[in-house]
């Protein structure tokens, strides 16, 4: 199944970017695509049923009793492995805070058509498998291999092209990276949506890499042209623009939404006094977040950060504001080790990635 027909035309024909209204389509994933619940954000691990979940095509149901994980391509010692042989390997656990690209993609404007996230595509897990590094070196790449694929079992069509998700790695991006083979979250075997019963985990990098329903492993002598690699994921200014490829995640930080929300436009009520804001922070590549800081009333104050306490991880922040009566926007953002800070306006590219202009929130205080 990997080479059929653009079977949709006319009809997959979609504007390259709109503003306004919703179409029912960017409903139908909005409701497959699930994002946490901002109040998580008091949890140092997100609850596994409420960490986001971005899936392109069908969940595949795959039994972990007889999935074969296959290293092909340009190895020496390509190899099959099980479920059994991969949980006999060393075992580590690590938490990591994952974020969609697509994160913010509801505040670009004009937006493309795609899944429409506001603030809510970002979870911290506890992911527990192996490192892949030792993997791949015991399966003994060729001199002459320049990048390492993943695929998932996933098949289906994006712009008229039907292939399996699947995404790559450099040789020297996987020895920079802590990439890791994965088959629990928060000590459970992996859910179905979250890529049952392997996946890898690419901390750092936006979500895109880090591929579920891992079936193969490919060792290739030339750079890899797969879908997910080469047409999306990238940011252009252009549909013609080649791109530049998007990896590491930008700084960027929420607040979990204080006092209580209205129904249906999430604005908030707050008494008037003391109320404690609180929240967290994170940017990727393994860098730490340096400061965070809450705009109230048009003035920027300092928060107070509890260093997290793994690299991959994000950060506690909290800092008390006397809320005085009246209508107030409050909002935040976060400074990493490497001075990048967040911008207050979006940044532009055609498909709306990695958005981290500062959130927003209403309140009302009386
Ligand atoms: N095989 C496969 N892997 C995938 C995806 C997918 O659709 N298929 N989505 C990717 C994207 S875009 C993200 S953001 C993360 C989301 O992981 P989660 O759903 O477990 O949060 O998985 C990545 N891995
Ligand atoms: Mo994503």
């Amino acid at each position: 199944m990997t080479v059929i027909k653009n079977p949709f035309r006319p009809y997959d024909e979609k504007q390259e970017t709109q503003d306004g209204v919703y179409s029912q389509s960017e409903l139908g994933l909005a409701n497959r695509n699930n994002g946490i619940l901002l109040e998580t954000l008091k949890l140092d691990i997100t609850p596994t049923g409420a960490h986001y979940l971005l899936n392109h095509f069908d969940v595949p149901i795959l039994d972990a009793d007889s999935h074969l994980l296959q290293l092909t391509g340009a190895f020496d010692a390509p190899r099959g492995l099980t479920m059994r042989d991969i949980r006999e390997l060393p075992t580590k656990t690590m938490p990591v805070t994952m974020e969609c690209a697509g994160n913010g993609r509801a505040g670009v404007s004009p937006r493309s058509h795609s899944m429409p996230w506001m603030y809510e595509a970002v979870g911290t897990s506890n992911w527990t498998g192996t490192e892949l590094a030792p993997i791949i070196a015991a399966a003994k790449p060729h001199n002459n291999v320049v990048e390492i694929s993943f695929t998932g079992a996933d098949y289906g069509f994006d712009m008229g092209e039907g292939h399996y998700f699947g995404r790559s790695l450099t040789l020297e991006q996987l020895a920079e990276l802590d990439v890791m083979l994965v088959y629990e979250m928060n000590g459970e075997p992996l859910l179905p949506q979250h890529g049952a019963p392997l996946r890898i985990i690419v901390p750092g990098w936006y979500g895109m890499a880090s591929v579920k329903w891992l079936t193969t492993i490919e060792a290739l002598t030339k750079p890899y042209n797969g879908f997910q690699q080469v047409r999306t994921y990238q940011f252009r200014e252009t549909a013609e623009d080649p791109g530049r490829p998007i990896q590491k995640i930008r700084v960027k930080s929420l607040m979990v939404p204080p006092g209580v929300p209205d129904w249906s436009s999430r604005k908030r009520y707050v008494q008037a006094g003391t109320v404690e804001l609180v929240g967290r922070a994170w940017s990727g590549g393994g860098r730490s977040i340096e400061k965070v800081e809450v705009k109230i009333g048009g003035e920027w104050y300092p928060a107070e950060i509890k260093p997290s306490q793994d690299r991959y991880a994000w950060t506690k922040w909290k800092r008390s504001w006397n809320a005085e009566p009246g209508e107030h926007v409050l909002r935040c953002r976060a400074t990493d080790s490497e001075g990048n800070t967040q911008p207050l306006d979006p940044p532009w590219d055609i498909a709306g990635f990695a958005n981290n202009s500062a959130q927003k929130v209403h309140v009302f205080v009386e």
